[in-house]
């Protein structure tokens, strides 16, 4: 049996979405091994199988199939599961073998989320293996692994994209955002692919904008295949942002336009920081919030210090500062006109027998009112020091 009762109707309507018009192959028992692989002869391109891997007697089920296609061929591969909605198999792991059954290419990964893609030329002979298995079965042998589940395994010549070009600007002003504008994080744009409604969670590739806020992905130095496609934009002091999907066929290159990522309402400014010494003393510090949507902004700002060990980077605590250091960390109110700026102040005291080598991090958190502490509308680092025996504040930005 394919899939568990409980999977089918959600499986069906993705699966049905993939094979599309693509030819399709069952995959038939027994298959276990690269000379015993399974003969599937000259293949239309694109071609799909249906298989399935199952666990038994302790041994993971492997499943080989045996194609001819063109010598010199660029062929993609994809063996998808779980993270494209199309089968139940986790974690699929693909290999591509010549007739000798020596190693092409094997990945774990590369298609969406933990599917596996391989991209690999047709050997002379037009003879090439494809094992399916799961990660990480370098071996190809199933043992040690419990690999159960339905996948497609998808083979059509590699289609790569033209490109996808456009600008990252401001969505209050239109302004174009430069790839090398401080602070961190720069203006960035990914590229990420989309099957359906699943979406990669990491980028295929990504640009910073020039000096106009231009980007560019181009298909063959990115190695971009056809398919849907969605960007993702940020900066800092910007929300995230995700453009709708959009399909990109063969050689197509496709204008995107302005791809506009809107500001958070407060924009952080200038920073004061305080001289940080061993002897102890008050550490006063600050920064200059301005705010910059088109309308009145009330909300509280509040400003979170960590300290960390002098050895184990990892052993910290954080608190809440306020006005009048830690006793009143109270977060202060916002009310501010269009274009308006405040420069609000904190404290905190450094006892003198801090250890050398301790670390301290000040941060400024901002929300919109009713709510505040739920409805955060940026945070930034304030500054960052270290404490040295000649006393040293390293400011960040
Ligand atoms: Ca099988
Ligand atoms: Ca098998
Ligand atoms: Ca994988």
């Amino acid at each position: 049996m394919c899939c568990s009762q409980r999977l089918i109707p959600y499986v069906l309507p993705v699966l049905l979405l993939v094979l599309g018009a693509n030819v399709q192959a069952q995959e038939t028992e027994p298959n276990n091994s690269c000379s015993d692989a399974q003969e599937q002869g000259l293949i239309p391109l694109p071609t799909t199988i249906i298989g399935e891997l199952n666990y038994i007697n302790d041994v993971s089920d492997v499943d080989f199939f045996r194609i001819q296609a063109t010598p010199g061929e660029q062929l993609q591969a994809d063996l998808a599961g779980v993270s494209t909605g199309v089968g139940t198999l986790q974690d699929p792991f693909l290999g591509a073998f010549d007739s000798n059954c020596a190693e092409l290419e094997v990945r774990n990964d590369g298609g969406i989320g933990y599917d596996a893609r391989v991209i690999v030329e047709v050997p002379d002979n037009g003879v090439i293996i494809l094992g399916v298995t799961t990660c990480c079965d370098n071996e190809f042998d199933g043992v040690e692994y419990e690999a159960v589940g339905s996948y497609v395994l998808t083979i059509d010549t590699l289609r790569l994209i033209g490109s996808v070009y456009g600008r990252l600007v401001d969505a209050f002003d239109g302004s174009p955002l430069l790839g090398d504008k401080p602070p961190y994080p720069y203006p960035t744009v990914e590229l990420r692919r989309c099957s359906g409604v699943f979406c990669d969670l990491s980028a295929i590739a990504i640009e910073s904008p020039d000096e106009f806020g231009g980007f560019s992905f181009d298909g063959v130095s990115g190695q971009l295949t056809a398919g849907v496609y969605r960007l993702v934009g940020y900066a800092a002091g910007y929300r995230q942002s995700t453009s709708t999907q959009f399909t990109v066929n063969e050689f197509d290159n496709i204008e995107f336009g302005d791809f506009a990522i809107t500001p958070f309402p407060i924009q952080f400014g200038a920073v004061q920081t305080c001289e940080i010494l061993m002897a102890g003393g008050v550490c006063k510090y600050g920064i200059e919030l301005t705010n910059q949507q088109p309308d009145r902004y009330q909300g509280e700002a509040w400003s979170t210090m960590q300290l960390f060990g002098p050895e184990v980077f990892f052993q910290k605590t954080s608190f809440q500062v306020g006005k009048a250091g830690t006793t009143n960390p109270k977060p202060q109110r916002l009310n501010l006109k269009q274009g308006q700026s405040e420069i609000l102040e904190f404290q905190f005291r450094v006892p003198s027998n801090v250890p050398e080598g301790s670390g301290v991090c000040a941060s400024i958190a901002v929300g919109s009112k009713p709510y505040p502490q739920f409805s955060g509308q940026g945070e930034q680092t304030i500054f960052c020091a270290n404490f040295q025996s000649d006393g040293n504040a390293v400011v960040l930005q």
